[in-house]
């Protein structure tokens, strides 16, 4: 019997279609950041999502950016979002201040909310390096994260019936919930079901 076992699997779809997505960009180094908007939203097209469903809002700077998701993600409109900055190592101390409360002020904007924030803010010592990832020799960053937040947008779909609130909320087995959520077709958005 030892072997046998094949575990559930949980994973995010790549399809985009229903979802609704908010994007968050900063102007300062918009020759950089432009070019990983429209390779995001590029992406989020490809895969089906509705130009009606996807928004843009522009801030100043990267500094800024995690505001702006966390009053996006507590609208509950958006099954998921995406932070798009460049921050460009200067002669001074700056650049870590900026980095690091980008960082980490987008990574409490997806925990406070549950509402997924994906990562697509480039920290590069030079314009070069820049340039390399949004678009040219490194691919574009802006791709991978419009594909990031299809895919969470998705496995959190899926994972909203495997948290302990819905494992005790209807008298039934983890297991029993888990089987149900998996079955589940997952067609109602999440923004759907945030609504009041
Ligand atoms: N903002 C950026 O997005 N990238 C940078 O490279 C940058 N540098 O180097 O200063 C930058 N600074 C501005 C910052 O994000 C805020 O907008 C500003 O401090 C106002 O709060």
């Amino acid at each position: 019997m030892a072997g046998k076992l094949v575990p559930g699997k949980i994973d995010g779809g790549l399809s985009a279609a229903g979802l609704r997505f908010g994007i968050v960009v900063s102007r300062f180094n918009n020759f950089i950041t432009d070019r990983l908007l429209a390779a995001a939203v590029d992406a989020l097209e490809r895969a089906g999502a509705a130009g009606a469903d996807v928004d843009v809002v522009h801030v100043p700077g990267a500094f800024e950016l995690p505001l702006a998701a966390k009053k996006l993600a507590l609208g509950g409109r958006y099954d998921a979002l995406v932070a798009i900055g460049c921050v460009l190592r200067g002669a001074t101390s700056h650049y870590d201040y900026v980095c690091s409360e980008t960082s980490r002020g987008l990574q409490l904007a997806q925990m406070d909310t549950g509402v997924p924030v994906i990562f697509c803010v480039l920290t590069c010592d030079t314009l070069e390096q820049a340039i390399d990832r949004a678009g040219l020799k490194g691919g574009n960053k802006g791709f991978e994260a419009g594909l990031a937040a299809i895919e969470m947008a998705r496995l959190s779909q899926k994972l909203r019936g495997h948290g302990p609130a819905a494992a005790n909320s209807g008298g039934t087995t983890g297991a029993a919930t888990g089987a149900t959520s998996r079955a589940s077709s997952g067609a109602a958005t999440g923004a759907n079901r945030r609504k009041k």
